[in-house]
């Protein structure tokens, strides 16, 4: 593919040399991990298809589609509404990075003590490796946590089209507000660069376009409560990661499409893995492509992962935003309400996350609980031990994992999960 891509890769400014050996990697990597897996549903061609044409055809639509006067938004956030950028004829991409690259660079911008996936995000800036980074008319950076808001400060300069929203820190009537405000904002910054004004009609229709994706996903989600599960956690992840990048129609009809097989494998009691596996709910950081490394090592340790509590999975992807409004403002008001119960831990207190982790254990009928927590990510790794607490309480097993992107842990990680995984059976 490499060859018929270059000029295109080139014309964005990405550096070949350094493209190439992040192609390579990438390739491997995936070729090892999701290739070599057994009993995977015939709909994951789709997804293979899409990862091996990641910056190629994807890119070369967007490229195509910025040609035809189509505006591009990256966005490090499900705090973004795509409902917005849709419904004035734009599209959005997410730029979160899964992998170190560039680190040297990244280190004299930012303190090492930053979690990887900040550090990520300007490695593949400084590294011009990422197409869709290159490609964006606008860059949306969110004041969630520390790290983030503070990076974006240096992003700046880096870009010349960082847009910041301001986001609440509290769920309270003021915070709302504070997140009305700053959609219309957005809505204008959008307008503003589209030269399209969004109506009562293009706003519903962007609306109905985002449910049924949200929709279709979380279809696939609920199907892993089957036992045998009809598919492994890493296929669930990378459809939850394909989630960002893919146009919204054709992942709504892909996943659609692989669900009505999973439910045909469920019919006939077909699994990934054999009924009682020991079933793992993971939670905490979100696992942007290619951070495959967790279920890597959970799936080849024994048990299977049922259900990822995170932004790149349901606490991204649950809820949906109401479309009875028939009016502007009220849709927005709608997407408002639809966001404010995204339950990260950046909100202060949190209780609803819990909850939720408590629900999905309950409803996945997952054995035990691994809380995945980037090293340097306050926001999770605080709230990684009341959530430990309040499991043991439950006698729900919980195990508390803090790493990074590097392989350096992979034996000691290894024998951590084998041994809980022990503790399960
Ligand atoms: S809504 S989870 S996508 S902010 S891992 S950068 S929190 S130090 S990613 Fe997130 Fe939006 Fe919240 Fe979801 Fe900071 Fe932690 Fe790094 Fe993180």
């Amino acid at each position: 593919m490499s060859e018929d891509y270059k000029q295109m890769w080139s014309d964005l400014g990405l550096d070949l040399g350094a493209h190439d050996a992040l192609l390579e990697v990438l390739g491997q990597g995936y070729q090892q991990i999701f290739l070599s897996q057994k009993n995977r549903p015939e709909g994951m061609a789709y997804f293979d298809f899409v990862m091996s044409e990641v910056h190629g055809l994807r890119i070369k639509e967007l490229v195509d589609e910025k040609a035809a006067g189509r505006k591009i938004i990256g966005s490090y956030c499900v705090f973004v509404p795509e409902e917005i950028v849709l419904a004035a004829n734009a599209t959005l991409v997410g730029l979160c990075s899964g992998a170190d690259f560039a680190t040297e660079d990244v280190e004299r911008l930012l303190p090492r003590n930053t979690c990887a996936l900040i550090k990520s995000s300007f490695g593949f800036k400084l590294g011009k490796v990422c197409p869709y980074l290159e490609s964006a008319d606008m860059i949306v950076g969110e004041n969630t946590c520390d790290g983030k808001k503070k990076a974006y400060e240096s992003l700046g300069p880096l870009v010349d089209n960082l847009y910041v929203m301001d986001l609440p820190q509290v769920k309270s009537e003021n915070g709302k507000a504070l997140l009305k405000a700053e959609y219309l904002r957005f809505q204008a910054a959008v307008e503003k660069l589209t030269g399209v004004a969004i109506t009562k009609d293009s706003l519903k229709a962007a609306i109905r376009t985002v449910n049924a994706k949200r929709a279709a996903i979380h279809r696939l989600l609920l199907l892993r409560k089957a036992d045998p599960t009809p598919i492994s956690g890493l296929d669930a992840l990378l459809a939850n990661q394909v989630f960002f990048y893919d146009n919204p129609a054709r992942f709504t009809e892909s996943v659609n499409k692989i669900c009505d097989e999973l439910e045909k494998r469920i019919d006939n009691g077909q699994g990934v893995f054999p009924a009682k596996t020991p079933r793992i709910l993971v939670s905490g950081c979100p696992q942007a492509v290619p951070n495959w490394k967790l279920p890597m090592i959970v799936e080849t340790a024994g048990a299977v992962i049922v259900g990822e509590e995170s932004c790149v999975g349901e606490r991204g992807t649950r809820n949906l935003t109401d479309e009875s409004g028939e009016t502007v403002d009220g849709m927005i008001d709608a997407i408002v309400d639809r966001h404010f119960k995204v339950d990260c831990a950046i909100f202060t207190p949190n209780p609803d996350r819990l909850a939720h982790i408590q629900q999905m254990v309950a409803d996945y009928k997952a054995d035990g609980v691994i809380h995945y927590g980037l090293q340097f990510c306050q926001p999770y790794l605080m709230e990684s031990i009341p959530v430990e607490k309040a499991l043991e309480d439950a006698q729900i097993p919980c195990l508390r994992i803090e790493t990074d992107y590097s392989m350096e842990d992979l034996g000691q990680l290894t024998t951590r999960v084998e041994a809980f995984v022990e503790q399960l059976k």
